[in-house]
């Protein structure tokens, strides 16, 4: 591409194009006019830039043309909307930044539009009478934000908390006496049931907060070091100062040097540093309502993935942070954190109908589960699928917030949400109790289906997107805070937009235009990337640690030669290495693309084995509509390409700890584990992989492109383009033939890559530290927030609401079978 263009941002397509066009207006003229030859119509980047290439003969011109400025925008423009005689241009010259121009086809004059005029060029292609209707309902939730600062950089996306801190300290460090209140005003308000923490009312200026300071900080720095708090606690009081310091002299000192030159003149690292020692947190709930939630035998039911297993560490890493932090404060609280589930009576062998039930590995966390109602009051008793969950959200809010506040005895003191239906009622929890908010989507669906919002009418029967889309712009604007794995999750890359901003200006002509949505540069966004449980994925070189007990059971799992009901296929050579994958049996994963570009790939199959881990081994065994096609999917391609010998197909795998010593057990024959998925929002085993020391191959679509270092960390591949994939794959064993300490280095600084970026403790660190920043950041601006949070009230009661009841709640009495059927 034409990298050498020099485009500032702050130069306007509207203003430049014209320029260009008149460089090349008879070319142009035609390539014009071919775009508005078929009529009305939406044109992805594909199909404008193979118009462009075929309205111009010259090979030279041809050349010039696309490597010039107008090449440059048409790469840049996902879609254009063909209105004869007007294309409209979304065009996204870096990640979050869009421009909306139209292009006369015939004068070619441009003309800059707003994000709801082109929404509604859109539009007239699906709904004509919507798109001129004055009156059709439009959201722009941007129109709120008058105040909130927003970032300008897109490689600053995603690092908002870094971000607040900066803004908090400009805007506090002003003029400190008056500034600084409402710092004051939300010291003075912390306490953990009713007990004051860090000042009390003796302290009610900042004039005087900052003489106590002082005098404290004199004091202690008198002490020996290790001084427990309690030893001087009297003396802190006389001065108005109360617990939450500190546990020691020294640590006591720390914090109050920290913020005496927060209040003397505020800069960001001694206001991050400050926040992340105020005692804010104590009790956390959170939401992952959908599914079958569990700690055995669910992984690989339905709506069943790496969420689960998310959320189960997260929740530990949590308590692990919390409680470090609570010691080093000084207080002897104890923390609680609840994950809140449905309840499913029907549970299918899972411990999904037991109400509360404690994390294992923790002391403070549980699960509580809370049944959805049926019409008449009673519980509902079977799963139901997260696409149509809508109809019992606002009962579940109401009956799981009762619960939650009657077992942690009072309100939470940071609620996070996960996926849809989890954000939506996180939302509807904070906004009721005014508690910090915290959204993790780990997918977001609009995304997935192409045009499934301009769509959506054909779609809605099947996956209710009306409602999901909505509830997910109710949550992502109610939010306090974004937690995203990855930048791409947020922003995408430079070629492709990421999830979130999918979402910056949309339409869903019939039901409601997003003038603006959400935008990426709104500084709630952050990413912390999770990490995998090391207790369970450590490397293989670890040999002490090695769970060899299980080396049995594994080499059955492995190199049997007999069918069983757990697996199928044969490994006829066992000196081969072995790449491995493991997954649900969803199309999106892609494992039968695995097994077919394997099968074709002549040279990989005399270097290496495969086995994979996925799903259910006969179609019979299986109720899921996609699953069953896989599954018969891969019966023919092992029989089409004579995969026996070759290949061994094993079933899904619930045991956590097994799995673990089976990546490392895949890592002693030196082979690498392949995630070919088509998309992959993040992509848990990858990490999981990495940290057994496994060398990873994975998708380049999604999280793990950002996970892995090509060809350093790891690799990436193209599950567009199979021959390449499994080419990549067989030239780095070929390399490794040749020089076995290839395969060392790869693995090696795969685990380098994880300790510095993916893992639970750096995850936990970041979300505590956003938990207590965004609870003062959203102190600042009370009242733009309050009139933001009344336009959302209403939205979700007249939007959310209504679509809601579209959705058919699920047989909720099981017809009784007719006499003698
Ligand atoms: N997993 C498992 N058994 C299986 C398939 C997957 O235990 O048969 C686990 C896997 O180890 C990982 C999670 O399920 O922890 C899948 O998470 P990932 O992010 O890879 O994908 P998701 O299923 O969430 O889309
Ligand atoms: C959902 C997904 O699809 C995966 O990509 C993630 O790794 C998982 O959730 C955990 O966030």
């Amino acid at each position: 591409m034409a990298s050498n263009l020099s485009f500032k941002r702050t130069d306007s397509i509207a203003d430049s194009m014209p320029d260009a066009l008149r460089q090349s207006r008879y070319q142009m003229k035609r390539c014009f006019q071919r775009y508005v030859s078929k009529g009305k119509r939406l044109l992805k980047n594909q199909q404008l830039l193979e118009e462009l290439e075929k309205s111009l003969d010259d090979k030279v011109e041809k050349e010039k043309l696309v490597e010039g400025f107008l090449g440059y925008i048409i790469c840049s423009t996902p879609e254009a909307v063909v209105l004869p005689p007007y294309v409209a241009f979304a065009v996204r010259m870096n990640p979050g930044i869009w421009e909306y121009v139209k292009v006369h086809s015939d004068d070619l004059s441009v003309e800059g539009i707003t994000p709801s005029e082109y929404l509604k060029f859109k539009e007239t292609l699906y709904d004509e009478n919507w798109a001129k209707d004055d009156n059709s309902l439009e959201v722009d939730f941007g129109a709120l934000d008058l105040s909130t600062p927003h970032l300008t950089l897109p490689s600053s996306i995603g690092n908002g908390l870094q971000f607040v801190s900066k803004f908090m300290s400009s805007k506090l460090g002003d003029k400190p006496e008056t500034s600084m209140k409402p710092l004051l005003d939300y010291l003075l308000s912390l306490n953990y049931r009713g007990e004051k923490l860090m000042i009390n009312d003796i302290i009610d200026t900042v004039n005087k907060l900052q003489t106590a300071l002082l005098l404290a900080e004199v004091f202690v720095s008198g002490l020996p070091r290790y001084t427990p708090f309690a030893k001087f606690e009297q003396r802190f009081q006389e001065w108005g100062l109360e617990k939450g310091w500190g546990d020691t002299a020294e640590r006591c000192k720390e914090t109050l040097n920290c913020l005496s030159e927060v209040l003397q003149a505020p800069d960001p690292i001694n206001m991050e540093k400050f926040f992340s020692r105020v005692p804010t947190i104590f009790n956390i709930v959170v939401f992952s309502i959908h599914g079958y939630f569990g700690q055995e035998k669910v992984l690989g039911l339905p709506d069943t993935g790496g969420q689960v297993v998310y959320i189960l560490d997260q929740v530990r890493a949590l308590e692990e942070e919390l409680l470090q932090r609570i010691k080093q404060q000084g207080l002897k609280v104890t923390p609680k954190i609840l994950v809140l589930t449905r309840l499913i009576p029907d549970a299918k062998g899972t411990k999904c109908n037991v109400e509360l039930e404690p994390v294992e590995n923790t002391k403070h966390c549980s699960i509580l589960r809370v049944p959805f109602k049926t019409e008449d009051g009673k519980d509902l008793r079977q799963w139901v699928s997260r696409f149509d969950i809508y109809p019992y959200l606002e009962r579940y809010a109401q009956d799981s917030c009762a619960k939650i506040l009657d077992i942690l005895e009072g309100k939470p003191d940071l609620i996070i949400g996960n996926y849809t239906d989890g954000n939506l009622v996180a939302s509807l929890m904070s906004s009721k109790l005014g508690v910090t908010q915290g959204t993790i989507a780990h997918a977001l669906e609009k995304t997935k289906y192409e045009d499934s919002d301009v769509k959506w009418r054909d779609l809605d029967q099947k996956y209710h997107f009306s409602c999901q889309f909505t509830a997910d712009m109710i949550a992502m604007n109610t939010s306090d805070f974004i937690i995203t794995s990855t930048y791409q999750e947020i922003a995408g890359s430079k070629e492709k937009p990421g999830q979130y901003e999918h979402h910056y200006a949309f339409t869903m002509p019939g039901l409601c235009r997003y003038a603006t949505g959400i935008n990426v540069f709104d500084p709630k966004f952050n990413i912390a990337a999770p990490g995998a449980d090391q207790s369970i994925y450590f490397p293989f070189t670890q040999k002490q640690k090695r769970l060899t007990d299980l080396h049995p059971q594994i080499e059955e799992l492995l190199y049997s030669k007999q069918d069983t009901d757990e697996h199928i296929g044969y490994l006829a050579d066992r000196n081969k290495p072995i790449i491995f994958s493991m997954a649900r049996l969803d199309k999106v994963k892609n494992i039968t693309g695995l097994v077919e570009w394997y099968g074709q790939n002549r040279k990989l199959r005399d270097l290496v084995n495969l086995v994979v881990v996925a799903g259910l081994l006969e179609a019979s065994q299986s109720k899921d509509r996609e699953e069953i096609e896989e599954i018969n999917k891969m019966h023919n391609l092992i029989d089409k390409y004579q995969l026996k010998g070759q290949i061994r197909w094993i079933k899904a795998q619930t045991d956590r700890v097994r799995n673990g010593e089976l990546y490392r057990c895949i890592a002693d024959t030196k082979g690498a584990f392949v995630q070919p998925a088509l998309y992959e929002a993040f992509g848990l085993t990858v990490i999981e992989a990495m940290n057994c020391g496994l060398t990873t191959f994975a998708t380049n679509q999604g999280g793990p492109a950002e996970i892995i270092v090509d060809g350093v960390s790891g690799f990436h591949i193209n599950p567009m383009n199979g021959r390449e994939a499994s080419n990549k794959i067989a030239d780095f064993f070929q390399k490794c033939k040749e020089d076995p300490s290839y395969w060392n280095k790869v693995s090696t600084a795969g685990l380098q890559r994880i300790y510095e970026c993916y893992t639970w403790k750096i995850y936990a660190t970041k979300v505590l530290n956003m938990g207590s920043t965004y609870t003062f950041w959203k102190t600042l601006n009370k009242e733009e927030r309050a009139a933001k949070q009344r336009y959302l009230q209403m939205f979700y009661n007249l939007q959310f609401r209504n679509l809601a009841k579209t959705v058919p709640r699920v047989f909720e009495h099981p017809p009784q079978t007719p006499a003698g059927a």
